[in-house]
């Protein structure tokens, strides 16, 4: 059995002379040393980088955008949001986001659809009642970091596109929508947009969407964050470069996927 002798320190198998140990010691320190001003380097540099107007600085935008290649590899048309009963949603719906909610909408709004550029449809709200009525009881979840479960009706934006016969329209890869006032908009992946959760809803708790809800006509996405739901739909159509989005234009993630 060997014994330590002084000057010597045991590492596994082998023994160490004090010269071997110090010099490992100077080259883990230099190891460190190198990282460390890497890392000094790269933090001034994103520190340093100057706030493009309306976005987040170019280093953080690429990073964004490096994960949302990444979330929409894993998007499909299987993510489910988890369902709830009728009974568990809020009789008293929180109310968020107004932009775009000026004054009341009534039964002479109609939903533009835009199948191409110049090519219009008008949907009116009886129209979209005809087809058949879809529900979703689900935890909306807002960015601002509150969640509530709600209950909503309407028709499944799947089947919408394919009673109008949009199956062109459905193989690009994006929606958007606009209010009315064009004031707030968003763009959704159509992969999310085709989900069977998704729907062009005109009822909350089984009653006419209120005003503030977005009446007549309003988005539930239930695999995105509440700012991709807009509320009083004006206007949609399709396209495969992403559609403007308003909260994108602040910095947020374009994909607000849960
Ligand atoms: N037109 C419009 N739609 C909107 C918003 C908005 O400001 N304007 N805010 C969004 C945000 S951030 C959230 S959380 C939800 C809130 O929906 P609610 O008011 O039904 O709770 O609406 C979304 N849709
Ligand atoms: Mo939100």
């Amino acid at each position: 059995m060997k014994t330590k002798r002084p000057g010597k320190y045991q590492f596994g198998s082998g023994e160490l002379t004090e010269r071997q140990i110090k010099r490992r010691t100077l080259l883990a320190f230099s190891v460190f040393i190198i990282c460390f001003s890497m890392g000094c380097l790269a933090f001034a540099r994103l520190y340093n980088q100057p706030p493009v107007a309306n976005d987040v600085q170019p280093t953080l935008r690429n990073v964004l955008e490096a994960n949302e290649k990444l979330f929409s590899l894993f998007y499909s048309r299987s993510r489910e949001a988890k369902v709830f009963r009728k009974t568990d949603a809020a009789a008293d719906v929180r109310q968020n986001g107004d932009i775009g909610m000026d004054g009341e909408l009534d039964t002479t709004w109609r939903l533009q659809v835009v199948r191409s550029p110049g090519d219009t449809i008008l949907v009116s709200l009886d129209d979209l009642k005809a087809l058949p009525k879809t529900e979703v009881v689900f935890d909306f979840k807002c960015v601002e970091g509150w969640s509530q479960v709600t209950w909503w009706g309407g028709v499944r934006f799947s089947d919408f596109m394919k009673k109008y016969n949009l199956a062109t329209q459905m193989s690009l890869k994006f929606v958007g929508m606009i209010t009315p006032d064009e004031t707030y908009y968003v763009g959704n992946d159509m992969p999310s947009m085709l989900q069977p959760q998704t729907i062009l809803a005109y009822e909350m708790n089984g009653e006419p969407l209120p005003q503030e809800q977005g009446y007549p006509l309003r988005l539930i996405i239930p695999v995105k964050y509440g700012i991709k739901h807009l509320k009083r739909i004006g206007l949609m159509y399709f396209s495969n470069d992403k559609p403007k989005d308003y909260w994108f234009e602040q910095g947020y993630d374009y994909y607000a996927g849960l």
